[in-house]
């Protein structure tokens, strides 16, 4: 009999959720970037190790908020935790044991759970020993404390076999050739959405969505038209930048990204469309997806 189960990977924004998953997936999926609070929602990233399958719950930070969009994004994070058959709880190796402290509290269903240092190759092996020995007094919350680093040379095996431990015998839940349920309408506007964070200062990108108004899949190329939703004109003029710099370089960086994962070229078109404070509202939000229930 096979083993299969949820995983859901939470921990505070930036944390390295998103960037571990694309590791252990060896597929850039998921959205990442040295900017906070760049996951919105919950995704499946599909990892078989050996005979079994693990279907791994990327989720925003966990983090608090007066903002309505975070509000739904601190939601997507806590009801992955709680319909979950194991949670990873990040913790980059340099916190405080604050976040894990208050993780523990959210934990309302005490799902079982493994602690995973991350970011190790920023510190020395005495300073990940340190940290792990900080974390011995929770030892009986955890079911394991693992560090890892995905730029330094440290295998998925051991994470994977011991995620696997944890999770109930059950057939397949997906077919096993599958690494993700998004759809490419999805993965491509992470991507679009990555490059405006990696290319737009400020908070700009925090007040900016992008919405996939066509793929066309044609043999040797993709046509994809998008719009990057703003919501003021000052943002508009950011977004599209002097002589049209910005948004041409936004353009080159996610039609890269979308080459790379596809194999094929990629026939890029982006427009630039104003709703006026979407964040700011249910109704506003609730239009783009992100339907703010509390
Ligand atoms: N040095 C180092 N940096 C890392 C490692 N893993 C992730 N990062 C960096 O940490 C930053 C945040 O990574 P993400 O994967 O986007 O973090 P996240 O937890 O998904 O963040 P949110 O979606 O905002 O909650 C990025 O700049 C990554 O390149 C690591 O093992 N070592
Ligand atoms: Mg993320």
């Amino acid at each position: 009999m096979t083993k299969c189960g949820y995983v859901s990977v939470v921990g505070r924004p930036n944390a390295g959720k998103s960037s571990l998953l694309n590791w252990l997936v060896g597929e850039k999926l998921a959205m990442v970037s040295h900017k906070a609070n760049a996951t919105r929602k919950r995704s499946n990233i599909i990892v078989m190790h050996e005979e079994n399958q693990i279907i791994f719950v990327d989720t925003p930070g966990l983090h608090e908020t007066e903002k309505l969009l975070n509000q739904f994004m601190l939601d997507e994070a806590l009801k992955a935790m709680g319909d979950c058959d194991l949670i990873l709880f990040l913790a980059p190796v340099t916190d405080k044991l604050t976040h894990y402290e208050s993780f523990l509290e959210k934990n309302k269903k005490s799902v079982k759970h493994l602690l995973l240092l991350t970011k190790i190759d920023n510190v020395s092996n005495d300073e990940v020993l340190e940290k792990m020995n900080e974390y011995e007094k929770y030892s009986n919350k955890y079911e394991a404390i693992i560090p890892v680093s995905i730029k330094k040379a440290t295998t998925h095996a051991d994470i994977l076999d011991e995620v696997t431990k944890h999770l109930p015998q059950h057939p397949y839940l997906f077919d096993p050739e599958i690494m993700t349920t998004e759809t490419l309408r999805d993965i491509f506007k992470e991507f679009i959405r990555e490059s405006i964070f990696e290319n737009i200062s400020d908070e700009i990108p925090y007040e900016t969505d992008v919405l996939i108004e066509k793929v066309q899949e044609k043999d040797h190329i993709d046509v994809v038209k998008a719009t990057i939703i703003v919501q003021k004109s000052t943002q508009k003029g950011m977004i599209i930048g002097k002589g049209a710099t910005a948004i041409k370089r936004i353009g080159k960086d996610a039609r890269h990204k979308i080459e790379k994962l596809t194999g094929k070229k990629c026939y890029l078109e982006l427009f630039v469309s104003i709703r006026k404070g979407w964040t700011k509202n249910k109704k506003g939000l609730k239009e783009l997806g992100y339907d703010v229930t509390l």
